[in-house]
């Protein structure tokens, strides 16, 4: 076979040049011949100097994530790095698209770092719950400081072509267009000097100068890093850059690396990053499918979703005209996208042109007539059956042919909401989740009829507006919601039966949720369709509200709450509770945390199960997407189902057992063959 790299000599400087698609990810080949090829550049006379360069997208984006977890294959990357930073050659990375991971690392080893302004450069690894094994944690702060450092390894986002030369990562811009003959002239230029190294001396002192530079950064970044394991190894690594010679440094970051591989996090998140692209891949809709062209977008209601899902189009430069029954209704919608928008240029997350540009793409309209020539309509109309079909067969009468008609109800029937169409094949469910400029996740809900080329132009737009898309099939609640009434009902439940309302909460927030189902309760508002009637209690809700406990905005509902919206659980809830239990003859007992956390999180993985069972999901790994991105599942646990794999499906099923709830036929065949979901 071929190596991915081959070489070209021009005069005294040799090009090394990668070309394997998709991202030049650094294979067992591609590090064969990268080794080969530099050990050949170093020992040719004619070589007076050396570029590294990338075909394709991008300079190389990494290790090759799918090679983790089997058996290591030489040759060992830092090794050849090592082997090549010791040249006194002038060795130089010409860099474009991304240079992630190991590919910045093989950057970092070079003497010399030029780049293309569109180019990203960055240490993502904490993403996969891992840190650089490469000495990127040990190189990297050496060069441009253990501050500048800190946060590209802990967090892992990469950085701009021009932000990194203003740190010093990268010696030069070159252009978009000459990167290859820039770079051999760098090259040239560096020739007979003596040749940079940053693995040399330790990291200048900033970690010394403030001590309490990383301490500093834990607490700041505390609540991003909750649970998660690798981003406190990345510090350690960065700290030990400033503390310890170069070869002790290496040494301690590949112990913690190894210790990070061989841990679940890190299998969790690599599981995650394949599931996330898989999701956006439909089994039965060929890849090739004709994309329709979508430059026009209509929503009706402009109300909190309506204002929300208008915004991802606008932000992604897609016109939209939003329709609304009343003005006042109307100018409420638009002036709220405005503020929005205004809120994130506070933030310095946009510039004021850019708001501009957004909102300029906007019509608001009171007239269904407007909507004629749209490409694509999403109604966000209340959550009625009836109104729907209504709203659909208004659309189908004025929006021209071959349009797509989407719902973005939560639970409703697509199947039934096309049929007040006369082209069920364009009709498709697009959930958007609340807040829906913000919240990631997509349900495409696909109808029995939905065309194929509809919804790859689903799954094509989702990645344009930024979301991430899940295809469900049509059933109550999708997949999210679905599961999420079974964890609901449990909740509801264990209160009844004496669970502390605050152990149910701490169980899911020490799992790794942002909040539990009472907290959460409180922040929206427990008086969300009261009746009003504190004379009329039938749920513990409507006991609540009853006696004025409407949540964090009354200073009080499950919890008591301070001036700083700090939580404190009520003796005079916990009694109600009790009251209601009585009355409808629920008996109380004491209950455990363990047991709180099998019936929240076990019902979830049966009814994840049937889900499957059902092909209401494509596979498993798309459930993991949902939670994780939907419902605030730990990204460090993989998701339901992978988190069920990880315990072990038996486990599940003997916990199901245990509380008398439900297993399905799916689950427990899966279970008795020791199989896993994904
Ligand atoms: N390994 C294997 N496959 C990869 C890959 C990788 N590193 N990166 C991407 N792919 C596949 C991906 O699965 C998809 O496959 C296709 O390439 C296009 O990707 C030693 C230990 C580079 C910004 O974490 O962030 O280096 O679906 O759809 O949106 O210390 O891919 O087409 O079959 O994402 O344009 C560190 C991960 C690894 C970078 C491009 N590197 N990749 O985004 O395309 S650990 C990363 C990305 C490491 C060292 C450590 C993105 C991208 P398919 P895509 P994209």
């Amino acid at each position: 076979m071929t190596s991915p790299i081959r070489t070209e000599l021009h005069d005294d400087v040799l090009v090394v040049i990668s070309d394997n698609p998709p991202v030049n990810a650094l294979g067992q080949a591609v590090r064969q011949g990268l080794k080969d090829a530099i050990e050949g550049a170093l020992g040719d006379d004619r070589v007076k100097a050396v570029v590294i360069r990338c075909d394709g997208r991008t300079f190389f984006a990494g290790a090759d994530i799918t090679e983790f977890g089997k058996p290591p294959q030489g040759p060992n990357l830092p090794e050849t790095l090592d082997a090549m930073e010791a040249s006194d050659k002038p060795v130089v990375a010409a860099i474009h698209g991304t240079a992630l991971g190991g590919g910045c690392e093989v950057a970092l080893a070079c003497h010399y770092r030029v780049a293309v302004p569109s180019a990203k450069i960055g240490l993502p690894e904490v993403k996969l719950g891992l840190i650089p094994g490469a000495a990127g944690t040990q190189r990297l702060p050496r060069l441009v400081g253990a501050e500048a450092a800190l946060p590209m390894v802990a967090i892992g986002n990469p950085i701009a072509a021009k932000k990194a030369q203003s740190i010093g990562l990268i010696d030069a811009l070159v252009g978009e267009d000459s990167l290859e003959a820039d770079a051999i002239a760098f090259a040239r230029s560096k020739i007979g000097q003596d040749v940079p190294r940053s693995s040399e001396g330790t990291a200048n002192q900033d970690g010394v100068k403030n001590p309490d530079l990383f301490d500093e950064f834990r607490t700041r970044q505390g609540r991003k890093m909750r649970g998660f394991d690798a981003p406190n190894a990345a510090i350690e690594a960065v700290k030990a850059a400033g503390e310890m010679p170069y070869a002790e440094g290496v040494k301690k970051e590949r112990e913690l690396f190894m210790k990070l591989m061989s841990g679940t996090q890190s299998a969790a998140m690599r599981h995650y990053f394949f599931a996330e692209r898989a999701a956006n891949k439909i089994d039965d809709v060929p890849a090739d499918t004709e994309i329709l062209p979508i430059k026009k977008v209509g929503i009706i209601g402009a109300g909190t979703m309506g204002g929300g899902i208008a915004m991802n189009f606008l932000s992604a430069g897609i016109a939209v005209t939003i329709l609304e029954m009343k003005q006042d209704a109307l100018d409420r919608g638009t002036s709220v996208m405005r503020k929005n928008y205004e809120n994130t240029a506070k933030r310095g997350r946009m510039t004021g042109e850019q708001v501009e540009q957004a909102m300029g793409l906007l019509t608001p309209t009171l007239e269904y007539d407007d909507l004629a020539d749209c490409d694509l309509v999403i109604e966000a109309v209340f959550e009625n059956m009836d109104v729907k079909k209504e709203v659909f067969a208004k659309l189908d009468e004025t929006v021209k042919q071959g349009a797509i008609l989407a719902s973005n109800t939560s639970y409703l029937d697509i199947d039934e909401i096309a049929t007040a169409t006369k082209r069920p094949g364009y009709v498709i469910g697009l959930h958007f989740f609340s807040p829906a400029n913000i919240m990631k996740l997509l349900e495409v809900v696909r109808g029995a009829k939905t065309r194929g080329d509809v919804l790859a132009t689903a799954m094509k737009l989702s990645k344009k507006i930024g979301k991430v898309a899940v295809v469900s099939g049509v059933c109550p609640g999708f997949i999210g919601n679905r599961m999420l009434s079974k964890r609901q009902e449990q909740a509801n439940q264990l209160i009844m039966e004496g669970a502390n309302y605050w152990d149910v909460d701490d169980v899911l927030l020490e799992f790794g949720f942002p909040m539990g189902p009472f907290q959460m309760g409180d922040l929206a508002g427990i008086d969300i369709g009261w009746h009003r009637d504190p004379t009329k209690v039938t749920t513990i809700r409507e006991a609540l509200c009853a006696v004025g406990r409407f949540g964090q905005k009354a200073g009080k509902g499950f919890y008591d709450y301070d001036e700083a919206r700090q939580r404190t659980p009520s003796d005079e809830v916990k009694q109600i509770i009790a009251d209601f239990a009585a009355r409808e003859g629920s008996e109380q007992r004491d209950i455990s945390k363990g047991e709180i956390k099998e019936r929240l999180l076990y019902p979830m993985v049966n009814e994840g199960a049937k889900i499957l069972d059902e092909g209401m999901a494509q596979r498993a790994s798309d459930i993991d997407v949902v939670w994780i991105n939907g419902y605030g599942w730990p990204l460090f646990t993989g998701g339901p189902m992978f988190w069920a794999d990880t315990i072990g499906l038996s486990t599940v099923v003997e916990g199901l057992e245990k509380h008398g709830l439900e297993v399905s036929d799916y689950l427990r065949n899966k279970a008795e063959k020791g199989e896993t979901f994904n």
